[in-house]
């Protein structure tokens, strides 16, 4: 990649020597080069700029300089970036994009601008961006063209001697980076949390994805589907609706993604919810009454019920995987529940023997271990006496 970077300012972009920059230079895979814009003035005093047309504060940089430099280094072609607060936001993919170009030109600007003609002009030969770092305005592009310069040529294919610690990192995956740490395990008090000593690397994904999770939606909310800010604790905000035959489809699918957590908790992959195609999961609405849950239009959760003599059979009660531990399945499980008609007098329900955190919920919620499922080995069916109606009239 060849980079040059006309500025008023080249001591200001004396960083690029050094660092990342300097690294991918030594090892041939960046050329770049830094101008000083004001040799392209023709003026004793190299004037870059002037008073606005139409009057206002500040002054505009001149369009002949300019002109002049794109001549001289043949932009014609290139990538030409223009650091600007009026730019469209500089992020990780546009980086990666900008990554996989082979020059790039910056033109940083100063004072309240350059004259548009500039930017016009440079369209109609070379491919134009313009770009700003954040919403905050800096005296000049100057700090903004090293930032993009940094994260864009740690990305040059062949730059970083690992490649893999390029995809696990902050904002690759949509999420900010999990919380790290190192030797030792147990520093002023504070330890290393054990999961990440337990050499199981399963459980350690989990936790650390988690992490990043929690610490996007508190920090970084907006870069979450909007469903991973809820929890139990604001209900409010989520649409519960009996199912209809458009739900199926994201039935389905949650179901799927529920189910495949069951079938390892248990061992068993022959299990009817993830057997069952469309058209079941359409024929089940007409035989139970479900209800979906939907947060920001996403279904996350549903839940059904029937009843079968005097018992009110609850079922297929599923949280988006990536949603639950928020207190949402305990929720719906009342929700559910609350569904069943008058002449209900007690709830049951079943689940496999080896689903350990459904076993605990449903015991925390009051049902009681029944035993076997006639027929079903390892699901265990549960009850729960329905609590006296309280009549208010
Ligand atoms: Cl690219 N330039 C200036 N002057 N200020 C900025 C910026 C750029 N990005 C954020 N603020």
């Amino acid at each position: 990649m060849q980079i040059d970077v006309l500025t008023i300012f080249p001591d200001y972009l004396a960083p690029l020597e050094l660092s990342l920059p300097g690294r991918a230079r030594a090892k041939g895979l960046l050329e770049l080069h830094v101008h000083d814009l004001r040799q392209w003035t023709t003026d004793k005093h190299h004037t870059t700029d002037d008073t606005p047309y139409g009057g206002g504060a500040g002054m505009v940089m001149k369009p002949e300089p300019w002109g002049a430099a794109f001549d001289a280094l043949d932009i014609d072609g290139a990538t030409v970036v223009f650091t600007t607060p009026s730019g469209a936001p500089f992020t990780q993919a546009m980086a990666a994009e900008l990554a996989g170009h082979e020059r790039l030109v910056f033109a940083c600007g100063r004072y309240e601008g350059i004259d548009q003609r500039v930017i016009d002009h440079a369209r109609t030969r070379a491919d134009v961006r313009e770009i700003s770092i954040g919403d905050y305005v800096l005296n000049g592009g100057e700090v903004a063209a090293l930032a993009i310069t940094e994260a864009v040529v740690r990305l040059i294919p062949g730059f970083m001697g690992n490649p893999e610690s390029l995809a696990e990192e902050s904002h690759e995956d949509g999420l900010l980076e999990y919380p790290v740490f190192t030797k030792p395990a147990s520093w002023r008090d504070l330890d290393v949390p054990p999961v990440l000593l337990s050499g199981d690397h399963g459980k350690i994904a989990a936790w650390r994805h988690e992490q990043a999770v929690r610490r996007t939606a508190e920090r970084r909310p907006d870069l979450l589907h909007a469903s991973h800010r809820i929890d139990a604790g604001d209900l409010a905000d989520l649409e519960v609706r009996p199912a209809t035959r458009a739900d199926a489809g994201e039935i389905l699918t949650l179901q799927k993604a529920c189910w495949v957590q069951e079938a390892q908790a248990n061992a068993a992959l022959d299990i009817p919810p993830l057997r069952e195609g469309l058209d079941d999961v359409v024929a089940s609405l007409d035989r139970w009454t479900t209800h979906v849950v939907r947060a920001e239009g996403r279904l996350i959760a549903s839940g059904r019920g029937r009843l079968d003599g005097s018992a009110w059979d609850v079922g297929r009660l599923m949280v988006a995987p990536d949603l639950q531990g928020r207190g949402l399945g305990r929720w719906l499980l009342s929700y559910v529940e609350g569904l069943a008609p008058e002449g209900a007098t007690s709830y049951a329900l079943f689940t496999g023997a080896g689903s350990a955190e459904n076993l605990r919920m449903y015991k925390k919620a009051g049902y009681r271990l029944r035993g076997e499922l006639d027929g079903h080995p390892g699901v265990v069916v549960l009850t729960k006496r329905r609590p006296e109606q309280v009549r208010i009239f």
